[in-house]
Order: C-alpha cells, then sequence, then structure tokens
C-alpha cells in the first residue's frame, strides 16, 4: 500500500487548488453525507470555494437532516461551472454512483478519496483505504496532514460517518482505530447522544409500517441461512414512505437465528425506473456479497453490497441462492 503517498497526493491537491466541487454517491448514506460535510466545511476553513452535490432526485434520508445539508446549499444537480472545480468524490466504488450516470468529461480533475475495497480508482488522484471503516475516517488522515482546524461540526460530520458505516460500532470493521478515531471526535466536540437520537432515534412512523410489510414478506432458504424480502412500489405509498425508508430493513433480516445472508429487494417508488434494487448483507466473514452483487453489475463490500436488476423477485432470488451455495460449497 501507498497510503501515504496517496495521502500527500490529495493534499497537495487540495491545497493547490481554489475551488471544489464535492460530491457522493446516489441514495447516500451516513458516511456519505456526513464525509460530505466534513470536507465541505474543512474546505471552507481553509478558505476555499466549496459546494456540495449529492445527484439524483430521491429526497435524502431524513435521519440526516440535522447535518443542514439543503442550508448549508446542497445542489441535486451539478452547477454550471463544474468544469472549472476540482471533483471530489467521496465514498463512491465507481464514477457511475455519482450524479446517477457517468461522470460527465466536462468536470475538472477528479479526487476519489473511499474505503471500498472494489474501487475502480476513476479519479486522476486515488486514496482508496480499503481497510478503513469509513470514509470519514479516511478523511481523518487527509485532515491530519492538511491542518484542518477539527471544528465540532466537522467532528459531529465525521462522526456521523463512523457511526453508521460501523453499525453504531458493531460491524467487524470496528477496528481499534475506528474506536480511537470516536474518541478523538468527541475530544473535538461531537455529541454522541445528540447523534444517536437524530439518526437512530427520530424513525418517521411510516418506515415502521414500511418495515413492518417487508418482515411479513420474509422468507428462509439455504436450510435458513438466506434471508430474503422484498419491497413492491405500491408499498411506499401504502405506508406513506418514502424510498429511503426501507434503509435499515435489511439489518432485521441478517439478525435472524441462523442467517448468513440477508436479502432485501425494492422497486423504487418511482415511475421513471422498472429495475428492482438489490441489496445484500453477510453475517459471516466467509461470504463475499460484493461478489454477488457483481453477478448483477452492483459492488460493494464483503459484507455489503447492493445491485440494480430488471429480473423478477423470484429470477433474482434463484441467482443468489446458486451463487450463494457456490460460495459456500466451492463449485454447485
Ligand atoms: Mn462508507
Amino acid at each position: 500500500m501507498t497510503t501515504r503517498a496517496d495521502i500527500d497526493a490529495v493534499v497537495a491537491v487540495l491545497r493547490e487548488h481554489d475551488r471544489f466541487l464535492v460530491t457522493s454517491h446516489v441514495n447516500p448514506d451516513g458516511d456519505a453525507l456526513g464525509s460530505l460535510l466534513a470536507m465541505h466545511l474543512a474546505l471552507e476553513g481553509l478558505g476555499k470555494d466549496s459546494v456540495m452535490l449529492i445527484g439524483g432526485p430521491v429526497p435524502l434520508p431524513g435521519e440526516y437532516r440535522f447535518l443542514r445539508l439543503p442550508e448549508r446549499g446542497l445542489l441535486r444537480e451539478p452547477p454550471g461551472d463544474a468544469h472549472e472545480r476540482v471533483l471530489v468524490a467521496l465514498d463512491c466504488a465507481q464514477a457511475s454512483r455519482i450524479f446517477d450516470g457517468e461522470l460527465d468529461a466536462s468536470t475538472g480533475p477528479v479526487l476519489n478519496i473511499d474505503h471500498h475495497h472494489d474501487n475502480t480508482r476513476f479519479g486522476d488522484v486515488n486514496l482508496v483505504v480499503d481497510g478503513a471503516s469509513s470514509t470519514a475516517e479516511v478523511l481523518w488522515d487527509v485532515f491530519g496532514a492538511l491542518a484542518v482546524d477539527v471544528t465540532p461540526e466537522i467532528a459531529e460530520a465525521l462522526y456521523t460517518g463512523l457511526v453508521t458505516d460501523t453499525g453504531r460500532f458493531q460491524y467487524s470493521n470496528t477496528s481499534p482505530r475506528a474506536l480511537r478515531l470516536a474518541a478523538e471526535l468527541v475530544e473535538a466536540g461531537a455529541d454522541v447522544r445528540r447523534i444517536f437520537e437524530q439518526v437512530y432515534e427520530n424513525q418517521p412512523y411510516p418506515k415502521l409500517k414500511l418495515l413492518g410489510r417487508a418482515l411479513e414478506r420474509a422468507q428462509r432458504h439455504a436450510e435458513g441461512r438466506v434471508v430474503v424480502s422484498y419491497l413492491l412500489r405500491q408499498d411506499f405509498p401504502d405506508a406513506g414512505a418514502d424510498e429511503p425508508y426501507s434503509e435499515g430493513v435489511i439489518d432485521f433480516l441478517r439478525a435472524v437465528e441462523g442467517a448468513e445472508l440477508a436479502v432485501l429487494l425494492r422497486e423504487p417508488p418511482r415511475d421513471d425506473v422498472s429495475y428492482r434494487k438489490g441489496s445484500l448483507r453477510a453475517s459471516t466473514e466467509e461470504l463475499d456479497v460484493s461478489a454477488i452483487a457483481r453477478l448483477f453489475g452492483g459492488g460493494g463490500h464483503r459484507q455489503a453490497a447492493g445491485f440494480e436488476t430488471e429480473l423478477s423477485v423470484e429470477e433474482t432470488t434463484e441467482r443468489i441462492l446458486a451463487a450463494y451455495r457456490e460460495q459456500r460449497n466451492g463449485a454447485g
């Protein structure tokens, strides 16, 4: 690994340029949004001109409203001067995860800062630390090298990424380093209790109803080692739920006794798409669900991955089961 050199290369670009477009993936999670805000505030603190962008029409998950991204000028479409700005892509494994489409050729130089092991290194400068718990953890090192003044706001943004990507410090990526970083962020002013209340204890009631629908449909396969459920487009309006409300459902499927693989297939509640989104979670180190996601053109981490498919729920389930058996038993 050449992480030190990669950090230096990122720091050089951040120092040398003055105008930035900071972005992350469509359908952002806590690490995407926390890292986005942290980088934006850090650049502003260095006297730089920074704007934030999250592509796509999907409303942002409500649990991250306390980050006040719209109030801080978050864009949902690329600005006209995007080609004059250095693009800073955070937590994006592939360029196609930005803007809901391929990176525009007119975009300026691209910094790619991430922790996904299958990152395609699409940037002009790439800092991909696959051993890091979160992109927030990667940014901590960048900020250290840049001598960023980590304000309580920056600390809370980074902590949001850290606590969500580690599953509240429970997933296997919860390294000693991740725990030490948590302590440093608390010392820098992150309010653990406040973030917990905002992110986890502020669930909209329709989210509960949507979860109920998914739990009712859960089915077990492969002697109970694979738990699959699905959400239909109509489930969202029936429950009064927005698209991001399905986040977290899969954690209940994975938690079932004996389950090694959890699968949630969901139809986005939008007229402009015909595909289903698939989420995969492994609860054993023996599985690599990113390999299963790649069969459908998706990707992710070994233990958490996603994809999109036009196939039916039944056919998608069959293919996932076949891939699961192949990984667990070798061939067949
Ligand atoms: Mn992440």
